[in-house]
């Protein structure tokens, strides 16, 4: 079995994501098979607590408040109204939620302590819990620790380098410095990033490369393909080809073999051929249900359907 490397040079990333396609999906499809139980996918359900009114102004997000997009900016949901929506997943056979707030950090005060009360009501109903809710400090993500999530969400979107292109009302460093905060507390990092946003595969060579050089791999590598969302500055950006999405998988599969990856944003712009070769090459995780946090998602009966056709099982 290949080490898990954290020392990858841009190069060697170079080199793997320059490979031809079919080749590449071939070695990513053999490594996932060493290191995963290749024929489970992992499905959870997104709830939206805090929608909307966002202070921060990414190119992409429906949310933002700075663009008039379909997004109406919704009052916090209550602790029982996350339970119900969470114990409505579960009787659809989901057995983890995430929970998603459209925050730049997280605020103290009742705001966090409902969140921490969201969880323990939640894990009292047997699923498991994981939270986007933005940057944090070390005292916050001591706390979610003890509330025992299973991962925190928190993306670098893209390079280092495309990032002031996308968002500027936060940096690059102070995302990693999240990341930082979480890694210390022993709360596992879900993180990856969009394609779609107009970077070049010199940008992708290049978050990837900030990936897999992080002192611990990610738990999870969400990859979005980019949502073109009515009334955001990316509102007319091309659909981008699938192909494109499985180099990446194919990819980070290679340079973090021991990561799950989630083949988040973008499915319904998918066929169920291209996501069947995205899960060959190492996605193992989606997220259901007819709605993302603002964006179209794939029925439910039909991912079941199709995971069914490939012989692959949702846990
Ligand atoms: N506000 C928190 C934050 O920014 O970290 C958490 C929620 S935020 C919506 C979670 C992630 O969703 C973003 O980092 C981005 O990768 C993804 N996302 C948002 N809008 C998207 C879109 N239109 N298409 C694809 N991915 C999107
Ligand atoms: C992630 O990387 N993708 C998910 C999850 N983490 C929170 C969210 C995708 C959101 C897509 C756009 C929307 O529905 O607003
Ligand atoms: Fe706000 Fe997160 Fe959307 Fe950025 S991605 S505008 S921080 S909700």
């Amino acid at each position: 079995m290949q080490a898990i490397s954290n020392n990858w040079t841009k190069q060697q990333i170079r080199e793997i994501y320059k490979l031809p396609l079919i080749d590449l999906i071939f070695k990513a499809a053999s490594l996932h098979r060493e290191f995963h139980e290749y024929s489970k996918i992992k499905i959870s359900k997104l709830i939206s607590f805090k929608t909307g009114a966002c202070s921060q102004d990414c190119a992409y997000c429906a949310q933002s408040s700075r663009y008039t997009t379909h997004v109406i900016p919704h009052r916090s949901l209550s602790v029982e109204e996350v339970l119900n929506e969470a114990i409505e997943a579960k009787q659809e056979g989901v057995e983890r939620v995430c929970l998603s707030a459209s925050w730049r950090d997280i605020p103290d005060g009742k705001e966090f302590e409902n969140v921490l009360e969201m969880i323990s009501q939640i894990k009292k109903e047997g699923l498991s819990v994981c939270c986007t809710m933005g940057m944090m400090n070390e005292d916050q993500a001591a706390k979610l620790a003890d509330a025992g999530i299973t991962a925190y969400n928190h993306n670098l979107d893209t390079s280092d380098e495309h990032y002031p292109k996308i968002i500027t009302t936060r940096s690059y460093k102070e995302r990693l410095a999240t990341i930082d905060c979480l890694i210390n507390a022993g709360v596992q990092h879900c993180t990856g990033g969009i394609i779609g946003l107009g970077e070049t595969d010199e940008d992708r060579i290049s978050m990837i490369h900030q990936l897999a050089t992080m002192r611990k791999h990610p738990y999870t590598v969400p990859l979005n393909v980019l949502v073109p969302v009515k009334g955001t500055p990316l509102e007319n950006n091309p659909i981008l080809s699938s192909w494109e999405m499985m180099r990446m998988i194919a990819t980070v599969r290679m340079v973090m073999p021991k990561s799950m990856i989630c083949l988040a944003a973008g499915r319904k712009q998918m066929t169920e051929e291209a996501q069947a070769l995205c899960f060959l090459a190492g996605a193992n995780s989606i997220f259901v249900g007819t709605k993302l946090l603002t964006t179209p998602n794939p029925e439910i009966d039909s991912d079941m359907e199709l995971l069914k056709i490939l012989g692959l099982q949702a846990h």
